[in-house]
Formats: C-alpha cells, structure tokens, sequence
C-alpha cells in the first residue's frame, strides 16, 4: 500500500490529487505544520532525513522530492496515463515541465515568501527600517522581475497548446499546478495572464482534484 506522507497546505497535495487521477489505493498520513514558523514537525524526519513533504512510501522504497515521485508513480501505476508516449516531442516537453516546476520556477516564488516574512518578523523597531530596505531591494531588483519573466514565459507557453507537455493532461500539469497557484496567492498571477489562469480554473474542475483536497484537508497556500 501506497502511504502519502502529507503535510497540510503543501506541495504533497499534487501527489494526492496524481492518485485519484489514476485510481491506485494509497493512505494519507496526515502532518501538522509549526503554527509559528511553518515548518513540518520532526516526526516527518523519521520517515526521510530532510523531514520536508511530500515523501511516500511504498513497500520498502521512501521516495522523497514531488517530481521523482510524480514521475515514479505515473511510471509504476499509469500503464501508460498521464505520460506522454516515448519518442515523442510531447514527452521531452513533459519532463521539461516536470523539472522546471520545482528546479526554476519555485525558487523566485520561494524567495518572494521569505523576504515578505522578513519585513513582518518581529524585531526591535529601530531594525525595522533597515530591514524593509533590504527586504524591498531585494525583492524589487531581482524577485518581483524574475517572476513576472517566470509567469510571462508560462504565459506564453500555454499559447502554443492547452496543457504543458501538449494538448493533453499530463501528470506535468499536476506538477506545474503548485507554482501557479502559489504564484496567485503571493506572485502577482492574475486575470492579465489568462492563459495561466485559464489552466488553474481546468485543473481545479477536475473531480480527481476535488477528491485529492477532501483526502489532504486544508489547502490554503502560505502568501
Ligand atoms: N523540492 C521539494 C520541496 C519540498 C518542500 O520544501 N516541502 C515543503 C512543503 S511545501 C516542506 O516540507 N516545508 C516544511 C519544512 O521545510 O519543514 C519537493 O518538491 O518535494
């Protein structure tokens, strides 16, 4: 049996919504993050070294990192959904995507969270000021610019075809779902990128989806 190491409001929520998609049995252990500073309780470090989510575990194998597992468990449990036939250009797009969700887009999406959090982290006051400089620069001459290249390449992507990897869905889509909707509620995502959001509202109507959040329970993204 399938376990899915969940983490409320958080990456592994695609890994759920991947197995509704294909139908495989899987159960959900359920953890809660630190109120205060966000992060997964040490109980998740029994299950992986990093202690981050999502990890699962199947039989003897823990695999750790959303798009290893999204491409094991499409590749172990599809027969043949969701991916891509091999050869095909659709497939070599597939696994851009696949990458590209956690390896280049997150990481300006990352950076916007923490410098935002660094402005209202409790302080004495007269760093304040400092502090919002920094955290301002920062995010005014390389963050905020390199989202909205981010979200404008997306943008255009989605021009040429309906989903990522082609005209259809893939497990890509699952993966590049996160970074979209963590780019609407802290990138600047909004209807002046149709084509983007467009996708949210496709990927929100699919029932698998609607079956993964009544599985995960609370999905609300950290801004
Ligand atoms: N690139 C990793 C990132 C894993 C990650 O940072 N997960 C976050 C949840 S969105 C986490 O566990 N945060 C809590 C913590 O770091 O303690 C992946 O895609 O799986």
């Amino acid at each position: 049996m399938i376990i899915v190491h969940h983490l409320n409001n958080s990456r592994s929520q695609r890994v759920l919504w991947l197995l509704e998609e294909l139908g495989v049995d899987y159960q959900v252990k359920r953890y809660e993050r630190d109120p205060a500073t966000m992060l997964a309780p040490p109980s998740l470090r029994a299950v992986h070294p990093l202690g981050k989510s999502p990890v699962i575990s199947d039989g003897d194998l823990t695999l750790a990192e959303s798009g290893a597992i999204i491409e094991y468990l499409a590749d172990r449990y599809g027969a043949g959904r969701l991916i891509p036939a091999a050869g095909t250009p659709e497939r070599v797009r597939y696994t851009y995507w696949l990458h590209y969700a956690e390896g280049s887009v997150m990481p300006p999406l990352l950076l916007k969270l923490v410098f935002d959090r660094v402005e209202s982290a409790p302080m004495p006051f007269f760093v304040r000021p400092v502090a919002r400089a920094i955290a301002g620069r920062a995010r005014d001459s390389f963050i905020a610019p390199q989202i909205r290249l981010h979200l404008d390449y997306m943008e255009g992507e989605l021009s040429k075809s309906l989903w990522f990897a082609g005209n259809d869905f893939t497990a890509a889509d699952i993966q590049m779902s996160f970074p979209l909707e963590a780019a609407a509620a802290r990138g600047g995502l909004d209807a002046a990128r149709p084509k983007l959001m467009a996708f949210l509202e496709r990927c929100h109507a699919r029932p698998a989806y609607t079956r993964a959040l009544d599985k995960g329970g609370p999905y609300e993204l950290l801004r």
